[in-house]
């Protein structure tokens, strides 16, 4: 099993796997050197509270593994994926989005992705509108 605790190995294993690209300002947060709101953590998955909210509630929830974007995900994450998307599950219900929410993770240039560490995007505690920018 991967060590996902230990920050040294998950970069390592992320350069050979994506290349040595620049650590992003989520490697910051997950290491615990520059705050967030957090609301749920195990050893696999981070959630905390967006910056710049774009709805009442505004969570992101994050791999520890540095992988930078969906599309370059591998089948060998499908675990790992999945922690991530039914953590989305559970910390929609923690936050008690009953009437519901909306999942998004933006990737690459025309998904208007910025931070090039995968998040998943919990939005809630509003009606949303449908189609998205
Ligand atoms: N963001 C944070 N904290 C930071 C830097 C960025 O919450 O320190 C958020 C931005 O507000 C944005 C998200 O909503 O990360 C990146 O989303 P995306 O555009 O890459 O999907």
């Amino acid at each position: 099993k991967r060590n996902y605790t230990d920050e040294v190995d998950l970069a390592k294993l992320a350069a050979e796997r994506f290349g040595s690209g620049e650590a992003t300002i989520f490697s910051k947060i997950i290491d615990k050197t520059i705050p967030a709101n957090i609301v749920y953590e195990d050893d696999q998955c981070l959630a905390f509270h967006d910056v710049n909210p774009q709805a009442p509630v505004h969570v992101l929830v994050i791999p520890k593994f540095p992988i930078p974007q969906l599309s370059k995900s591998t089948d060998q994450d499908k675990q790992l994926l999945g922690h991530l998307l039914s953590t989305a599950r559970d910390v929609a219900e923690l936050l008690k989005l009953e009437k519901g929410y909306r999942v998004v993770i933006n990737d690459g240039v025309d998904g208007a992705q910025s931070v090039y560490h995968l998040h998943i995007h919990i939005l809630g505690g509003c009606q949303m509108q449908w189609p998205p920018g």
